[in-house]
C-alpha cells in the first residue's frame, strides 16, 4: 500500500523543480497537500475525525450534546453563535491527539463512549463573521468525514447547495447528511422533507446519500435519531477506506490544478515531444519569429531578437512541460490506486 506515498514523492519532487516555473502560491498549496497526505497517511489507524459542519442555528453544537449525552458545547439561540472548533475525542489516544494537532484544535473535551472517533463541532459555515468561515474552509479539507447539518427550513438552500454541496460530489463517501429540527414538523411531513432532501441531493450528483432525521433540542426526552446517527458513526464508516480514498483523491486533484496552472493541462504546440519530431528550439525560434512578423509594434518590439533569449525561452518550456507530464502521471496513477481500492484490489 505504498504505492500512494511514491506518488506523494513525484508531487514533492515537481514541488521543488517548479520554483521559477509555477506561480508561488500554486507551490505553497501543492506542498501544503502533500504534506497533509502524508501526515495523514502516517496515521492511518480505525481513527475517525468527523466534523459537524453546516449553517447557523442548524443545530451542530446541540448535536454534539445530545451525541455526547451532556451539554459539552454552548449552544444559543443567538446567531451566530460557536466560534472555536471544539473536539469530543477519547482521552489517552495519542493517534487522535497527534491529528488534532495537525489539525490545530485546541478545545478538547473527553469522549469516553465512542473509543475511534473524534467528533468536531464547528462555527457556521454560511457565516456573516468572515473568521468563522475561514476556519471552517481551513477545516474541511483536512477532516475525513463530514456530517452535514441542515433543517427542514433551510434544507434546499440553492446557494449552499451550489457553493457548498455540488463542489464536494467528488468526495461523497466522505458525506453524511443530517435533517436536525424534525421535531418541529409533522412525522408525515417529515417523510416528505426527508424523500425530497434526498432528491435534491442526487440533482447536485451525490449518488445513495445517507440522510438521517435528528431532533437534538434541549429536552432530551424530546430527542430523535441521535441513537442512530452515533450508530451510523460508529458502524458504519469504513476508516481506512474512506481515509485513503479522499486522500488519493486530494492528490489526484491537486496534480490537476496545478497542470492547469501551468497551462501544460492542454497540450500547446510547444511541448517537446510534439509529434513533428523537430527541434523544440527550432519551434521556439519559429514561434517567436511569427509573432514578430504579426504581433502589434509593442509586442513586437518585447520579442525582437536581442531581447529574447531563445534557448531560455526553449529551457523554460521544456522544463515547464516535464513538470507538467509528471503532474499527469500523479493524477493517473492517484485516480487508479483509487478506483482499484474501490474494486478491493
Ligand atoms: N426544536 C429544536 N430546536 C433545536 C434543535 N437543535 C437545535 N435547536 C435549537 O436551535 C438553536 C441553535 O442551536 P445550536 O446548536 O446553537 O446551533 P449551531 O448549529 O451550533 O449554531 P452556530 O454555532 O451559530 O453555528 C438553539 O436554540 C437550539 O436549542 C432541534 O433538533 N429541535
Ligand atoms: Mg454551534
Amino acid at each position: 500500500m505504498s504505492d500512494l506515498m511514491e506518488l506523494v514523492d513525484q508531487l514533492d519532487l515537481v514541488v521543488v523543480r517548479a520554483d521559477q516555473i509555477a506561480p508561488k502560491e500554486t507551490i505553497r498549496k501543492a506542498a501544503g497537500v502533500a504534506a497533509a497526505v502524508r501526515q495523514r497517511w502516517a496515521l492511518l489507524t480505525d481513527r475517525v475525525v468527523v466534523a459537524l459542519v453546516g449553517g447557523t442555528g442548524s443545530g451542530k453544537s446541540s448535536l454534539l450534546n445530545a451525541l455526547a449525552g451532556r451539554d459539552i458545547a454552548s449552544v444559543s439561540a443567538f446567531r451566530p453563535h460557536t466560534d472555536e472548533a471544539l473536539a469530543w475525542r477519547p482521552a489517552d489516544d495519542p493517534v487522535l491527539e497527534r491529528i488534532l494537532v495537525d489539525l490545530g484544535i485546541e478545545r478538547v473535551v473527553d469522549n469516553e463512549t465512542m473509543p475511534s472517533l473524534a467528533i468536531l463541532d464547528l462555527p457556521d459555515m454560511d457565516s456573516v463573521v468572515s473568521w468563522h468561515r475561514a476556519i471552517v474552509e481551513d477545516l474541511l479539507p483536512r477532516v475525513d468525514v463530514i456530517v452535514w447539518v441542515t433543517d427542514p427550513v433551510k434544507y434546499n438552500d440553492p446557494v449552499v447547495h451550489r457553493e457548498f454541496l455540488t463542489p464536494l460530489v467528488p468526495y461523497e463517501d466522505r458525506l453524511v447528511f443530517v435533517l436536525n429540527k424534525v421535531d418541529q414538523v409533522s412525522d408525515a411531513d417529515r417523510d416528505t422533507l426527508m424523500a425530497h432532501y434526498r432528491e435534491v441531493l442526487e440533482r447536485d450528483g451525490y449518488r445513495e446519500p445517507p440522510v438521517l432525521p435528528t431532533a437534538a433540542p434541549s429536552e432530551e426526552a424530546a430527542r430523535f435519531g441521535i441513537d442512530d446517527l452515533a450508530r451510523f458513526l460508529t458502524s458504519k464508516i469504513d476508516a481506512k477506506r474512506v481515509i485513503v480514498d479522499k486522500l488519493a483523491l486530494d492528490l489526484a486533484r491537486t496534480a490537476r490544478e496545478m497542470a492547469e496552472g501551468l497551462g501544460t493541462w492542454e497540450r500547446t504546440g510547444l511541448l517537446p515531444e510534439d509529434r513533428s519530431g523537430r527541434d523544440l528550439r527550432d519551434r521556439v525560434g519559429e514561434h517567436l519569429e511569427l509573432l514578430r512578423r504579426t504581433a502589434d509594434p509593442m509586442t513586437a518590439r518585447l520579442v525582437s531578437v536581442d531581447a529574447v533569449d531563445v534557448d531560455a525561452v526553449a529551457e523554460h518550456l521544456t522544463r515547464r512541460a516535464e513538470l507538467g507530464a509528471a503532474l499527469a502521471s500523479v493524477y493517473v496513477e492517484a485516480l487508479r490506486f483509487r478506483a482499484e481500492r474501490a474494486q478491493g484490489a
